[in-house]
This record gives structure tokens, C-alpha cells and sequence, in this order.
């Protein structure tokens, strides 16, 4: 992996935790509308997940999103006129945080559903073998999420027809407050591949080279025909379930824990070796962050600036089966 690559997966990490923290201030100052899961600390799956994909492939996310949709290239700005409900926003202002699509970068949709995505990344990625393109999906979900009938389903479709969709189980402990322990018997959610014959593998998921690395060995396969595959990535969100849950999550936690992770967060990681290896300065980082807050705050005035959607928008991307 060469330095270029390392720098830009820092980059890409910074850039959602930027994101985050930003848009954590603004709902807990009552600027963002409705319900949003805030994904600190799992920042390396999106970045290292999404840096083997082409133009042309397709993503399907969680309700936990908007870093898979960052590391897809989605902006700042339309992403956060969506939270405020403007009409500028990705989805026109009227889906908010669980409802982000452009398709236009691949973004099939962050979804409210959990597992919800799962079924449809296998009709996505039977649409790509059918039509012969060598387009691939990567389909993010929680732990949670592998816990549903959607999962088994999903993942079965997906292997008896062969197509080229990657589920990454993002296996951050907690399905809101629920620990891993009380779901399954499970140490390793991978071994489940197994039961429908697809190649599975659970890595560090707050290690972005092994995230990379895991997601290129999956994406290559997929993409020379040779079906799906399931990767575990561990790793722990910071945060509450959802933006101002009581206590941030503290309720169902210890702080220890919450610490424990902290101490393993991939950014962090990841800039100590960069330094380290002086392949970047303290003053390079800064002016990134400084990048950041720039465009942040350039988001905010746009958001602000935006139109509510029309009333006459009301029906419209609103699909009804004619009798
Ligand atoms: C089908 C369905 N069941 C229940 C819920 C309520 N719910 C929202 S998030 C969540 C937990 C999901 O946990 P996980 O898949 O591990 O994702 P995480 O929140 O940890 O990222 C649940 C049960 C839902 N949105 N959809």
C-alpha cells in the first residue's frame, strides 16, 4: 500500500468524523429535524470498504449511513441540506438521514430498515450479472442486522444466483442497547458464509488497511464472476444508538468500555504511523481538519439558505401501482 493511498484513507476517515461531530452539535441544538445514528468511531469500514470500488458501483447502507455515503463521494452540502430538510438535499429534502440516495454516485439508499437493504443489494447485484456489467454492490449492516430473516434470505439469494455483492457487518457491539452476547453464541459473525457456501472473514474493523485489504480480495472475486461474500468488520460506535439518546448511550455501558475503545480508534491509529513515519505533519493534518470546518460551515449556510420543498412536491418520487 503506498503512502498516497494511506494519506487519502485518513483523509477519508477525517472527513466523516468532521461530519459527525458537526451535524451531533447542530441536532443537539435542535437545528436538525427527526431521528439520525451517528457513526464515530467505525470510520475505517466506509473508507476502506469504498477505496476498492469503481465509479459505476453501487452501495447500499444502514440506518447508520452517512459515512458509507461520504466515502461513496457524497458532499457535504447536499447531505446536510438533507438533514435539514431542504429541497436542495439528496433526496429533495423529504427522507432525511435513513433516506439518502443518489444514484448518480451509486448511493442505492441508506435505509431505516434494519437488514432492509440486505434482500435488495442481491436483486442489485442480480440487475449487474443480468445485464452482463462487471459492476459490483457492497451492502453495509449492523450486527443487528445479521440477526433478521432478511439476512439469511438475503444472503442465500445472493449465493444460489452467484452475484457480485459484498455484505459487510459492521459489528459494533450493540444493537441499540442490546449486547452482542445476549444475540448469538456467535464469537465471529463470519462463520455464518459457511451455511450458503460464500467465503467469509471477520478482520479489524478499526484497522483500515485490513478493512482495505479484506474488501479487495471480496471486490476482485466479485467482480471476475465469483459470487458474494460476507465480511465482519469489530469495531464501536462512540455514541448513542441515535443522536440525543439518554446519557449517550451510557445507560446499557460502562465508560471504561466506551474508553477501552477510544483508545483503538482508527484515526488515531492511523495518524500515529503517518506521523510516525513522517509520511505527514502535524501541520498537514491541521490544515485537512481546517479544510473540513471550512466546508462545514459552507454546508450550513447552504442548508440554511435552501428552500423547504414544495407543496407540489408532495407526490412527486412517490410511486403508486395503478390498478
Ligand atoms: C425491521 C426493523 N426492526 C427494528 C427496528 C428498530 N431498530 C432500529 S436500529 C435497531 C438496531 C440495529 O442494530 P444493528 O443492526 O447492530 O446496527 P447499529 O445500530 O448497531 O449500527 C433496531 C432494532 C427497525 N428500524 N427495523
Amino acid at each position: 500500500m503506498n503512502n498516497e493511498m494511506r494519506i487519502d484513507m485518513l483523509r477519508g476517515m477525517m472527513r466523516i468524523r468532521a461530519f459527525e461531530e458537526k451535524i451531533q452539535e447542530l441536532y443537539l441544538a435542535g437545528y436538525i429535524p427527526g431521528s439520525m445514528h451517528l457513526s464515530t468511531g467505525q470510520e475505517a469500514i466506509p473508507v476502506g470498504c469504498c477505496m476498492c470500488l469503481r465509479e459505476g458501483d453501487y452501495l447500499m447502507s444502514s440506518h447508520r449511513g452517512h459515512g458509507h455515503v461520504l466515502a461513496k463521494g457524497g458532499e457535504y452540502k447536499y447531505m446536510m441540506a438533507e438533514l435539514y430538510g431542504k429541497k436542495t438535499g439528496y433526496s429533495r429534502g423529504k427522507g432525511g438521514s435513513m433516506h439518502f440516495a443518489h444514484v448518480a454516485i451509486g448511493v442505492l439508499g441508506t435505509n431505516g430498515i434494519v437488514g432492509g437493504g440486505i434482500p435488495i443489494a442481491a436483486g442489485v447485484g442480480f440487475a449487474s450479472k443480468y445485464l452482463e456489467s462487471d459492476r459490483v454492490v457492497v451492502c453495509f449492516f449492523g450486527d443487528g442486522a445479521a440477526e433478521t430473516g432478511a439476512f439469511h434470505e438475503g444472503l442465500n439469494f445472493a449465493a444460489v444466483l452467484q452475484v457480485p455483492v459484498i455484505y459487510i457487518i459492521e459489528n459494533n457491539q450493540y444493537a441499540i442497547s442490546v449486547p452482542r452476547k445476549l444475540s448469538d453464541r456467535l464469537e465471529d459473525l463470519s462463520v455464518r458464509a459457511a451455511a450458503y457456501g460464500m467465503p467469509g472473514e471477520t478482520v479489524d474493523g478499526n484497522d483500515v488497511v485490513a478493512v482495505y485489504d479484506a474488501a479487495k480480495r471480496a471486490v476482485e472475486r466479485a467482480r471476475a464472476g465469483g459470487g458474494p461474500a460476507l465480511i465482519e468488520c469489530k469495531t464501536y460506535r462512540w455514541h448513542g444508538h441515535h443522536a440525543g439518546e439518554p446519557r449517550d448511550g451510557l445507560v446499557y455501558r460502562k465508560q471504561e468500555e466506551i474508553d477501552s475503545w477510544k483508545e483503538k480508534c482508527p484515526i488515531r491509529r492511523l495518524k500515529t504511523q503517518l506521523l510516525e513515519e513522517q509520511v505527514v505533519t502535524e501541520a498537514d493534518i491541521d490544515a485537512m481538519q481546517r479544510g473540513f470546518q471550512q466546508e462545514l460551515e459552507e454546508a450550513v449556510a447552504f442548508a440554511n439558505e435552501s428552500p423547504y420543498p414544495d407543496e407540489s412536491d408532495l407526490l412527486r418520487d412517490v410511486y403508486i401501482a395503478e390498478e
